[in-house]
């Protein structure tokens, strides 16, 4: 991966030359290149701020130096960047950094970094920028940095371990810490009983010393749910629902479930199509169009006591071997939006033979909430689909 962070503290991200990201640097696995904003200020004191318009507190950063710093940035595009990178300018005023943004991240061939600092850059800087590439504000929390430096050695760090070879020990890759929607277990190595500096004993939890493998994986369950519940309530909603999934009773469609999937299949899109683009063909079938369908996907469906309350299809695409195709995410429209579309993403990807390379699904080039769901799941649109006004999106199996 290219990576260009452009800073008036270039020495700040020297840290990026340290551990595991500064090896796959030496590696040659990311390239990243660091520049220093005052060296496209021409004054003689290089100026790279001045004083708001309308007044109020502080400096704002010059359109001109970043307009040639980016323009330089542009200007150095090669056969395996693309034309342009997808510019992230750190800042507490932007969408919220997370591990689902560090893994659509990682699929870029080439990203940049513009660190602001002062009250921010002139905002025809973004507009211009956003002329000529893709534009993201992105934050890590609700709190103010001085600057977008230190925010930049985070998120390199984060996308970087997710790049190949990177991280030696792919199982490391599971995010350890949020796999489930859960926080990790407590971790514990030799000795088994450690006297602190006052003479204090203090021994391993019992359960872990025994032998006992069931008993260890429900002691680390239980330490999970009480750690969640304790420092991050607010994931125990989504845990519950892949749990959800897990809970469902899932089973292979055949004819005699044709009948209840179109139910759901007119359930899941009048909401979304207006009566003028009945051609997403999903809403206009009926049952034996859906019967047909089920001989050329192999469809999964989840049921709720006996209520059919979600299902995802998949197959190898009939024209690229290694290409995993997935359609017809539905989740009925009252269980909406707790994560089960999600879960059932996850479920359909797992189902990919080991020799898929590729990822695929395709949906409405203006469904912005479904757009949103598979590129935080690291798709990125590829082109335009089959169907007018759709879009195909894809992602390489891993990562
Ligand atoms: Cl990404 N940048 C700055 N300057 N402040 C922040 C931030 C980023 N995230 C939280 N606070």
């Amino acid at each position: 991966m290219r990576i260009d962070a452009v800073s008036i503290f270039p020495e700040y991200l020297d840290a990026l030359d340290i551990s595991l990201i500064g090896k796959a640097r030496r590696e040659g696995l990311i390239d990243l290149r660091v520049h220093d904003l005052r060296d496209f200020a021409h004054d003689r004191h290089r100026t790279v701020d001045d004083t708001p318009y309308g007044g109020g507190a502080g400096m704002v950063m010059k359109a001109q130096p970043w307009s040639e710093a980016l323009t330089h940035v542009l200007d150095s595009a090669d056969g395996t960047t693309g034309a342009a990178p997808v510019l992230i300018v750190p800042g507490p005023g932007g969408e919220r950094f997370s591990q689902s943004t560090a893994r659509e991240l990682a699929q870029a061939p080439w990203l940049a970094f513009a660190c602001g600092r002062y009250e921010g850059i002139d905002e025809r800087v973004y507009e211009w920028a956003a002329e000529r590439m893709e534009v993201r504000v992105v934050s890590l929390g609700d709190y103010v940095l001085n600057g977008g430096e230190v925010a930049v050695l985070a998120m390199v760090e984060a996308i970087g371990r997710l790049l190949p070879g990177v991280v030696g020990n792919a199982e490391s890759l599971v995010e350890e810490s949020h796999e489930g929607g859960l926080l990790e277990y407590p971790i514990y190595t030799k000795p088994a009983v450690w006297s602190d500096a006052d003479g204090i004993e203090r021994p391993v939890p019992q359960v872990l010393l025994g032998g006992n493998h069931g008993a260890v994986a429900q002691w680390r369950h239980e330490q999970r749910l009480a750690r969640t519940a304790a420092r991050r309530p607010d994931l125990l909603h989504v845990a519950a629902t892949t749990q959800e999934l897990a809970g469902l009773d899932h089973s292979v469609a055949t004819r005699a479930d044709a009948a209840e999937l179109t139910v759901l299949q007119k359930a899941c899109w009048i909401e979304m199509v207006t009566p003028a683009e009945l051609w997403w063909g999903a809403p206009a079938e009926d049952a034996a169009a859906v019967a047909e369908g089920l001989t050329h996907w192999t469809t999964h469906l989840f049921r709720s006591e006996g209520r059919l309350v979600g299902s995802v299809r998949v197959r190898r695409d009939p024209h690229r071997e290694t290409t995993w195709q997935i359609g017809r995410l539905m989740v009925v429209p009252d269980l909406q939006g707790r994560g089960l579309g999600r879960a059932l993403l996850a479920h359909a990807e797992a189902l990919a033979p080991a020799d898929i390379t590729t990822l695929w699904l395709n949906t409405g080039a203006d469904q912005a909430r479904l757009l949103r769901l598979y590129k935080k799941a690291g798709y990125a649109v590829v082109g335009p689909g089959e169907n007018a006004g759709t879009v195909d999106l894809s992602r390489p199996r891993r990562g």
